[in-house]
C-alpha cells in the first residue's frame, strides 16, 4: 500500500509491481483457435503469397468494416507507403506532426515532403484551418490520422481536398473498431490504412491493411504488394514485398472473434481510470465521444500547469514502480531529427502540437490490466502529486 512519499519506489521503496505494466501488451485471443489454424497452415504447406488464411482474413475485415476491399499487408508502414504510391502522391503532402513517426516516414522515405499542420488541442486531430494554411502549389494530398482511434475531421478534410483537387487518405492505425458519424472507419477518403501491430487493440503480431471502395486502387495495391506480378512471370508494375504471411492472418482471424471482448475490457478499464484520476490535481483523462464507437485502447492523460509535479516527474515515478507509461508521440514529428531542418526558411509554428506533446502520458490498458492495478496507480499518482 502506498500512503506516503516514503512508500514510493522513486524514494527507494520496492516497486509496486514485480512485473512491468506495458503500454502495448498484446491482447492474445483464443490460443487454441490460433494453434489449430497454424496446424492447418503447416498441413497446407502454404505459408505466404496470398494464401487461404490471408484471403479469409481480408474477407472478414472487409465485411466487418462494410468496405469493398481489404488489402492485407506485412505492416502498417508498408501499407501506408503502398497506398501513397498507388494514389500517385508526390511533392508535398499535409500530415499532422502529432502522430507516430511512421506517418511522416512513409512519405519521406519515398521522396515526398511531409508538411506538418497543427492540431486541435481538444481532439488531438488535424485542425482543418491549419491544413488550409499549409496548401501550396506542390501539395498533392492530405493524410488525416485518426489519433487514439478518434476520427479526424473527415468531412472538413474531404471538403478541402475536393476544393483544391487533392487526394485524401487516412492513417487509421489506431482506429480499428472506431466509427465516424456511426459508420465504421475504413470507408473514408480514397483509402484508409490500418496497423495490426502487436501493440494495437487488435493485432496480427505484425500486419496492416488498406481498405477502400475503389476497385482500381485495390488492384494497383495488390500488384504493388507482390512485386508488380500479374500471374506467373509477368511483371507489369514496379512493386515491393508487402505481403502478409499466413501465420499473421491466422492470428488475426483468432483475435477477430474475441475483439468485442477486448473492447469491453478496455472500456471497463477506461472508466475505472476515469474515476480513479478524477481527484488528482492537474491531470485530465482524454475522453471518447460517447456517440461513436472506439476500442478505448489508449488511455491518454494530460498533465497541466496546475499539477504540483511535472509530466516527466510523473513518468519517472511510474517507471520506478514498473508502470511503463509512455509520452507518445513526444516531441512531435517536426521536432525529430529527420524533420526538424526541413523548413529552415519559414520555420514551423505548431503551438498546439507542441503544447500537447509536453502534456501527454499514455497509460497501460488491455487484457493485462485490471481495476486493482488502476487503483494502485491512482495511489501512486495521488501521493506523488501531493504537496508536502
Ligand atoms: N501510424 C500510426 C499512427 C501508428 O501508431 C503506427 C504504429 C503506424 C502508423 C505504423 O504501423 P506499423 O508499421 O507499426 O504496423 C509501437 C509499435 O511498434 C507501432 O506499431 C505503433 N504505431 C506505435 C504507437 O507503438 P513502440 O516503439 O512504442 O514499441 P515498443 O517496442 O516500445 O513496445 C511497446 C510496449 O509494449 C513496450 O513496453 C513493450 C511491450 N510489448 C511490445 C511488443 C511488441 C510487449 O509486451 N509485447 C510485444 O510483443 O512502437
Amino acid at each position: 500500500t502506498i500512503r506516503s512519499k516514503a512508500d514510493l519506489a522513486i524514494n527507494g521503496a520496492p516497486p509496486a509491481f514485480d512485473q512491468p505494466l506495458h503500454v502495448g501488451r498484446p491482447n492474445i485471443g483464443d490460443r487454441d483457435a490460433f494453434l489449430q489454424r497454424v496446424n492447418q497452415i503447416l498441413d497446407n504447406q502454404w505459408l505466404t503469397n496470398n494464401g487461404p488464411m490471408v484471403q479469409e482474413f481480408e474477407r472478414q475485415i472487409a465485411e466487418r468494416l462494410g468496405v469493398k476491399h481489404c488489402v492485407a499487408m506485412c505492416n502498417g508502414t508498408i501499407a501506408l507507403e503502398i497506398a501513397i504510391r498507388a494514389l500517385g502522391l508526390s511533392g508535398e503532402v499535409i500530415v499532422p506532426s502529432w502522430t507516430f513517426v511512421a506517418t511522416a516516414h512513409a512519405l519521406y522515405w519515398q521522396g515526398i515532403t511531409p508538411v506538418f499542420a497543427d492540431i486541435d488541442p481538444a481532439t488531438h486531430n488535424l485542425d482543418s484551418g491549419a491544413v488550409r494554411r499549409m496548401i501550396t502549389p506542390r501539395t498533392t494530398g492530405i493524410i488525416g490520422v485518426h489519433l487514439w482511434g478518434r476520427a479526424a475531421p473527415v468531412d472538413e478534410l474531404q471538403a478541402i481536398a475536393d476544393e483544391h483537387g487533392l487526394k485524401l487518405m487516412f492513417d487509421a492505425a489506431h482506429a480499428f473498431g472506431s466509427t465516424y458519424h456511426g459508420q465504421s472507419i475504413g470507408r473514408f477518403g480514397e483509402c484508409e490504412v490500418f496497423s495490426f501491430h502487436a501493440t494495437k487493440a487488435f493485432n496480427t503480431m505484425e500486419g496492416g491493411a488498406v481498405t477502400t471502395n475503389d476497385d482500381r486502387l485495390a488492384d494497383a495495391m495488390r500488384l504493388m504488394r507482390n512485386f508488380g506480378f500479374k500471374g506467373y512471370d509477368n511483371v507489369i508494375h514496379p512493386g515491393i514485398n508487402g505481403k502478409m504471411i499466413e501465420v499473421c492472418a491466422a492470428m488475426g482471424l483468432a483475435n477477430l472473434s474475441g475483439f468485442d471482448e477486448v473492447i469491453a475490457i478496455n472500456r471497463r478499464n477506461h472508466s475505472a481510470y476515469h474515476e480513479a484520476l478524477a481527484g488528482i490535481p492537474g491531470i485530465t483523462l482524454l475522453g471518447y465521444d460517447p456517440a461513436e464507437r472506439n476500442s478505448h485502447h489508449y488511455v491518454v492523460v494530460e498533465v497541466d500547469e496546475t499539477c504540483p509535479i511535472s509530466r516527466d516527474a510523473i513518468i519517472a515515478a511510474l517507471h520506478a514502480e514498473n508502470i511503463l507509461a509512455r509520452k507518445y508521440f513526444w516531441p512531435g514529428c517536426h521536432m525529430m531529427k529527420p524533420y526538424r531542418d526541413l523548413f529552415p526558411h519559414t520555420g514551423l509554428l505548431l503551438p498546439h502540437s507542441e503544447a500537447v506533446a509536453s502534456r501527454v502520458i499514455v497509460l497501460p490498458n488491455g487484457g493485462a490490466i485490471n481495476e486493482a492495478m488502476i487503483s494502485t496507480l491512482r495511489d501512486i499518482l495521488a501521493v506523488s502529486t501531493h504537496e508536502a
